[in-house]
């Protein structure tokens, strides 16, 4: 077998980039460890950068996003009791849009589908034979029990934190960064109308960190911070609804509907970054390279940005005549994925250690936060660099 780019991974960053390199008349192989069915039962992100929207359009998924997303023109900071609007479209003219990871995978399958390019779902024990030499060589157990190989002159690691691609790497030959943070987040999903259909709620609470998001006009997502060492058997209904409404403005705890919850799990919080994103012929992107805590709502969206670069850098490698695995194009990716990367990251990090209650911290952090937070909402500026933030920093490529 051959192909031009072995994708590992049919996540939102295997399925991009699959799509993007397929409009540019690139062909390439997706390799995913799970079946169609598992990869969409997998609940995760809900809010979209207008870039990560516009990257959608650009590949030709965008018109059920566009005609079922709903578009947020603010965020709300709930402190101090009391909620705070952050007016996003009059502050930096954007704004985001809440559609569910889970739709996007969908949406991409279905376009993968109608393109003919190959995917193997449910390929087992993928190992990377060569990704230095003259060609890129990746094997796998097909459903039919046989190791099957494919070469081509390309591999995008899109297998997430977990995957086999950062994995391959010799330690010495990358670098790491981490952070993890001392709690996590419980997110419920229930099939009742939203408490804030028109804006993702943020809430900084004595008890700890609240999210009010969306999934649809008649499906909620709520999450609480609770302690790493909690189950999920130790929340019922009957315990989360109540502990949600605490934290939260009396206003918008008025406004949640209880129901009973379709999906609930705990998920730790972290911040990683492995550099180079590079290594011969293997290119990493989303989460095989990188993570952040939830709490800015970027993982998906850095995701997608890292794919639209790497989706640019081959073509343009492609478009100079190269089949093999040098050109300054390719070249480049690294760096300027890296630069967006830590962009994010700090957002993340610091949007996470605002929001958040740690378990060390004493009296002066709490005052600190609160200090923040008057800050934030007593200056344009403020206000402003964080609209950018979290509508998605524009960077010139
Ligand atoms: P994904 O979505 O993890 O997809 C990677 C794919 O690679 C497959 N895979 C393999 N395939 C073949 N061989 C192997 N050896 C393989 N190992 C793994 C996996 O089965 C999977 O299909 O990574 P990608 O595409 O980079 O996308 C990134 C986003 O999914 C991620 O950043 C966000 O969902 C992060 N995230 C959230 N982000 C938000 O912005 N808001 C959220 O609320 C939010 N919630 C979450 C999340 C991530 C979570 N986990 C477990 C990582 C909640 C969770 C639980
Ligand atoms: C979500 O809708 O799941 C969501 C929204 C905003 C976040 C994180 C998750 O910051």
């Amino acid at each position: 077998m051959r192909t031009q780019v072995v994708i590992v991974g049919a996540g939102p960053a295997g399925l991009v980039l699959g799509q993007l390199l397929h409009r540019a008349g690139i062909a390439n192989l997706v390799l995913e460890r799970h079946t169609p069915d598992h990869v969409l039962s997998r609940i995760r992100a809900g809010i979209l950068e207008q870039t990560s929207v516009d990257t959608l359009v650009a590949a030709g998924v965008g018109a059920r996003l566009l005609a079922e997303g709903i578009p947020h023109d603010e965020l709300a900071i709930v402190h101090a009791g009391r909620k705070q609007p952050l007016d996003l479209t009059r502050l930096v003219g954007a704004r985001v849009m809440a559609y569910g990871q889970t739709e996007i995978t969908r949406d991409l399958m279905q376009a993968r589908e109608a393109s003919g390019q190959e995917t193997v779902y449910a390929a087992q024990g993928v190992r990377l034979d060569d990704w230095q030499d003259t060609a890129a060589v990746v094997s796998w157990h097909g459903s039919d029990g046989v190791r099957h190989s494919v070469e081509a002159d390309l591999i995008a690691g899109c297998d997430g934190f977990h995957g086999v691609c950062r994995a391959s790497i010799p330690a010495a030959a990358m670098r790491t960064f981490e952070r993890a943070y001392p709690f996590g987040w419980l997110g419920v999903m229930a099939d009742v109308p939203p408490a804030s259909p028109h804006a993702v709620v943020y809430a900084h609470s004595d008890r700890g960190f609240a999210l009010c998001s969306m999934r649809s006009r008649l499906r909620s997502r709520y999450y609480v911070q609770c302690p790493l060492s909690d189950r999920v058997e130790d929340w019922p209904d009957a315990r989360f609804w109540p502990e949600l409404k605490a934290r939260l403005d009396p206003e918008t705890a008025a406004a949640v509907v209880e129901g009973p919850s379709i999906e609930k799990s705990i998920a730790p919080l972290r911040s990683f970054v492995a550099e180079p994103m590079r290594f011969g012929r293997l290119f990493l992107a989303g989460d095989a390279a990188h993570i952040v805590p939830p709490t800015g709502a970027k993982g998906l969206n850095l995701a997608i940005s890292d794919v639209a670069l790497l989706a640019e850098c081959i073509a343009e490698h492609y478009a100079g005549g190269h089949s093999k695995g040098n050109s300054v194009a390719l070249a480049a990716y690294s760096d300027r994925a890296l630069r967006r990367v830590w962009a994010v990251e700090r957002f993340s990090w610091w949007a996470t250690s605002l929001l958040h209650r740690f378990p060390e911290m004493d009296g002066f952090g709490v005052r600190m936060q609160q200090a923040e937070l008057e800050s934030l909402f007593g200056s344009v500026a403020a206000r402003t660099a964080f609209a950018e933030n979290y509508t998605g920093i524009a960077f010139e490529s």
